[in-house]
């Protein structure tokens, strides 16, 4: 890819690599229970943004890393974001019906088919980063650090905490504090373990690590905030979801705190906090991982 290409094509170009790398990434010669892995790659291959993998092979690129390396882990951070979409959109969650524009997984395969697909997605992640050692030769304490950190963001002190904090306080939440634990935890803890993975891949130092977390939190809080906007203001047909879904669930939001005009402010804020921690970290080539920044902003899905 040429440095001068767009970032729309930039994100083309790199969701397509990741595209091809998922439909790899299950080998074909496993024995699976063929319901198993029909529903694992229902989901998996359904489409989206591929924003997190995107957002590995960015930060690597930004820090001179291996791309070739940097897929398995992209495909990883992708398998998780997956599966935990399939459990959130389960009856005992949001029970919602449609997902990146398909019926969602437990409309097609059942609940405890749904339930196992999102399982054996979340495992295979970590099988897949493995394979930055065996298959990429990336030295074992980096692959180390990228799996230490996997655990702790997409787990109870990551992710699932800010789902189950989400859980807890709907329609309860009092505080514009409580939203921002929650919003960091469920949606930035994933951008941030992206960005950092690429770092990891990349041998980046503790500084770079730094600034990385910085601009992931920064960025994942404005992207959390737009997807609240658009779930007031977006088009069903882009979002391949309904909207309204907030307001149906009386969930609290951005937008309901402090409206609809300062959050848009709010964004445009997270966004510039995020791009100065990585411009003052001097990287080789942040380009891509500001140019995304901006593109997010946005976004109108
Ligand atoms: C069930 C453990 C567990 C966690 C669920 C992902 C999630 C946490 C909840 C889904 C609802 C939601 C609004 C999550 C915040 C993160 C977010 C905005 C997800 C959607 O990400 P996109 O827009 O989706 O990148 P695509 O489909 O493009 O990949």
């Amino acid at each position: 890819m040429t440095k001068t290409s767009t970032i729309r094509e930039y994100i083309a170009a790199n969701a397509d690599a990741i595209e091809t790398a998922l439909a790899q990434s299950l080998p074909v010669n496993w024995e699976i229970p063929l319901a198993l892995r029909d529903s694992m790659s229902y989901s998996l291959m359904a489409g989206g943004k591929r924003l997190r993998p995107i957002f590995v092979l960015a930060a690597a690129e930004a820090l001179g890393g291996s791309r070739e390396a940097a897929l398995p882990v992209a495909c990883a951070i992708e398998m998780v974001h997956t599966y935990s979409l399939i459990h959130d959109d389960l009856p005992a969650m949001d029970n919602d019906d449609y997902r990146r524009g398909k019926l969602t997984n437990h409309k097609v395969y059942g609940e405890a088919m749904a339930i196992l697909a999102g399982d054996g997605l979340l495992t295979h992640a970590f099988y897949s980063i493995s394979q930055a050692h065996k298959v990429h030769g990336i030295a074992a304490d980096r692959v180390l650090a990228i799996t230490e950190e996997l655990s702790v963001l997409a787990g109870a002190r990551g992710m699932v905490g800010g789902q189950a904090a989400d859980m807890l306080g709907e329609q309860g939440i009092t505080k514009l504090e409580e939203l921002e634990y929650i919003h960091t935890h469920k949606t930035s803890d994933l951008i941030v373990f992206s960005l950092r993975a690429g770092g990891h891949l990349a041998g980046a130092s503790e500084e770079h690590l730094a600034a990385l977390r910085k601009f992931g939190h920064a960025i994942g809080l404005a992207f959390q905030i737009q997807d609240d906007i658009l779930d007031i203001i977006g088009d069903e047909k882009k979002l391949g979801k309904p909207v309204k879904s907030d307001e149906k669930q009386q969930k609290v939001t951005y937008p309901y705190f402090i409206g609809m005009e300062a959050s848009e402010q709010k964004i445009k804020e997270l966004t510039q906090q995020g791009k100065d921690a990585l411009l003052q970290a001097n990287m080789n080539n942040p380009e891509r991982l500001l140019q995304l920044a901006d593109y997010l902003m946005q976004r109108d899905h």
